[in-house]
Formats: C-alpha cells, sequence, structure tokens
C-alpha cells in the first residue's frame, strides 16, 4: 500500500546523549558494517543512507554542553532537542521523497525526532513501541535523569509546557493516547505505570505474550491503534533492542532478563511487512561496547540487521 515504489531511506542516528553508557552511538557503523544496504536491496529497496548528524560536529557540541546542559537531574536536554530536531528534519525530507525511513539508533531519544516526522506525514499513523520499558517517563516523572526514558512523554505532549526547555519545544507533542500500543514490556516505573493507566494506553507484557501468544497479541495492538478499521492502518514501529531477551541482543544498555524469543522477535515485523501498513522503523539501543565477549557483538548486530530485513520484507514468500 505504501512504498510501492520500494525506495528506502536508511538514516543513521549515531547519539547517546540521551543515557549515560557510551558506545550506543556505534550501532549505526556496526549494522551498516554488517552489510545491511546490501542485504537491503537484493529484497528489492532501492537504498540511500542519509547521515543527519555530522558526528564530528555534534561530540565538540557535547564536549562543550556537557556540564552545564542539565535541567535539575534530567541530562543533557538541550543536546537532546537539537539533535532529534535534526533527525526530525531529516525523516520528514526522505518521507517527501516517498522514502520509507529505516532509522539506526542511537539511543532511544531519537525516536522523539523519528515518530514525529512520521505523524505528520501520516496523521492517523499509530505507534508500536516495541521495548522492556515504556520509555513515558516526564520531566518530573524521571528518576534516571535519562531523556532515553522519556521519549514517548514527549510524543504525547504530557510535559508541563513551563518546564519543557527551549531546544525541545518543537516537538508537536500530538500523539493520542489510543494511537500507541506496547509489545514486550517487563520493566516499568512505578510513575510510568501510573501514566499508562491514567490514560488507558494498550500496553502488553512479557505476560501477554506468554499468555495469548506473541501472534494474538500483535492483532490486538494493531486493532488497539486502528479500532475503527479493526487494524489496517498505517503503522510506525519504534523498535528498542532489549525488547528481545539479552540472550540475543547482549550488547544493549539496559538489558532486562526475560524477553521475546528471537523467533517473537523476528515474527512481529514479518507480521507488520505482511500488512503492508509499516511506514517507519526505528531500530535502537544497540550498543557494541558493551558486549563482554566477542561473540555478544556479532550476535547482537546480527539479530539487529534481521529485525530490519525481516520488517522490509525477508522471509515474506
Ligand atoms: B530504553 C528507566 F529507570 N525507566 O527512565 C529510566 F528503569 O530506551 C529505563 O527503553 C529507561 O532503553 C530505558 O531511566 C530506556 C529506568
Ligand atoms: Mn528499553
Ligand atoms: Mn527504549
Ligand atoms: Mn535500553
Amino acid at each position: 500500500k505504501y512504498y510501492e515504489s520500494q525506495r528506502l531511506s536508511i538514516i543513521t542516528a549515531p547519539f547517546s546523549g540521551g543515557q549515560s553508557r557510551s558506545g550506543v552511538e556505534k550501532g549505526p557503523k556496526y549494522m551498516l558494517n554488517h552489510g545491511l544496504q546490501n542485504s537491503l536491496t537484493k529484497l528489492g529497496w532501492s537504498t540511500v543512507i542519509t547521515e543527519p548528524l555530522s558526528s564530528a560536529i555534534l561530540q565538540i557540541k557535547k564536549d562543550e554542553m556537557d556540564q552545564n546542559d542539565r535541567m535539575g537531574i534530567v541530562k543533557r536536554p538541550n543536546l537532546v532537542g537539537k539533535v532529534t530536531k535534526l533527525i526530525y528534519e531529516t525523516v520528514t525530507k526522505s518521507l517527501s521523497n516517498e522514502r520509507f525511513p529505516l532509522t539506526l539508533g542511537g539511543d532511544h531519544s531519537i525516536a522523539m525526532g523519528t515518530v514525529s516526522a512520521v505523524i505528520d506525514k501520516f496523521p492517523d499513523a499509530g505507534l508500536l513501541w516495541i521495548d522492556a520499558h515504556a520509555d513515558i517517563n516526564t520531566l518530573t516523572s524521571t528518576d534516571s535523569g535519562n531523556l532515553h526514558g522519556c521519549p514517548v512523554s514527549f510524543l504525547m505532549g504530557l510535559n508541563d509546557k513551563k518546564m519543557v526547555p527551549e531546544s525541545m519545544e518543537w516537538i508537536p507533542g500530538n500523539l493520542k493516547p489510543n494511537k500507541i500500543a506496547y509489545i514486550g514490556l517487563r520493566d516499568i516505573d512505578e510513575g510510568e505505570k501510573k501514566i499508562l493507566k491514567n490514560l488507558g494506553i494498550a500496553a502488553f507484557s512479557m505476560y501477554h505474550v506468554d499468555r495469548l501468544g506473541i501472534n494474538e497479541v500483535i492483532e490486538m495492538a494493531m486493532r488497539a491503534i486502528h479500532p475503527e478499521t479493526n487494524g489496517d492502518g498505517p503503522i510506525m514501529c519504534s523498535y528498542d533492542v532489549d525488547a528481545l531477551d539479552p540472550l540475543y541482543v547482549p550488547a544493549t544498555g539496559t538489558p532486562v532478563r526475560g524477553g521475546l524469543t528471537l523467533r517473537e522477535g523476528l515474527f512481529l515485523v514479518e507480521r507488520l511487512a505482511e500488512t503492508g501498513n509499516l511506514v517507519g522503523l526505528d531500530i535502537v539501543e544497540v550498543n557494541p561496547d558493551l558486549a563482554s565477549k566477542d561473540d555478544h557483538v556479532s550476535d547482537t548486530i546480527a539479530t539487529s540487521c534481521s529485525i530490519a530485513r525481516c520488517a522490509l520484507g525477508e522471509t515474506l514468500l
């Protein structure tokens, strides 16, 4: 339905400022070195690579701003605001060129940019947030001060306008609670639980995956974000690799045991590909520096690249 001409833009987002563990900015390089572009080309996609963050400039900015760029416990709000805006503009451009935006992170704060751009282009898009975490902390509910735990609250406009730093004021924040569904949750902060409950957001945890099976959970999630059409409508998928069990993605910043199996995690995106409704994909939180064995890097990168390929049509006969 969408992107019938199979045009694709791989957008690199080598950003680590939304959290405190360095190395996550290396995710895109490792995935590209694994041959991701070539494998997507083989699937029929005409692919360009776009790099919105000239990492040299950003590193300097980051060094300059690091000490002063704080709002209470919240770390680097100005840097995150500036970087996510650059990503937003690049994803917007790729969408206006009718290219599917595949954004490689980087930490999950980058979704403030990617999801905002996709919603501009497809106002009725629903968001599937695949993650062990809900990432819906607000500037007041966050205990860690890490903005990669907060993107959803900004996408939904949940933060007090008076508290939002100027650099983040560009975020439209118009995502409605009935337009988001989670899959894979198993580590949610108390404050986040309240927000999810109060807003009635569809949240499928690992309990639901075990109880209902991944297939049913996916169908329910799609119906939750598109109730009027029985699940049929544009889908943005923001995929944090820590949704998968650390067995398959050991090299990530906040691993939580008891996650999706490799097949569950791949089936999920295979199913999205099959619907023809997928309009954008992020793959985030790949951190090659957090491997304690060499195998951990190759396992993590291989899994992350498989997610991209399955989402873009591999294994559909
Ligand atoms: B990720 C956390 F406190 N909730 O806010 C927080 F547990 O993008 C974790 O999903 C956030 O990896 C994890 O810092 C962010 C924490
Ligand atoms: Mn996570
Ligand atoms: Mn996340
Ligand atoms: Mn994480």
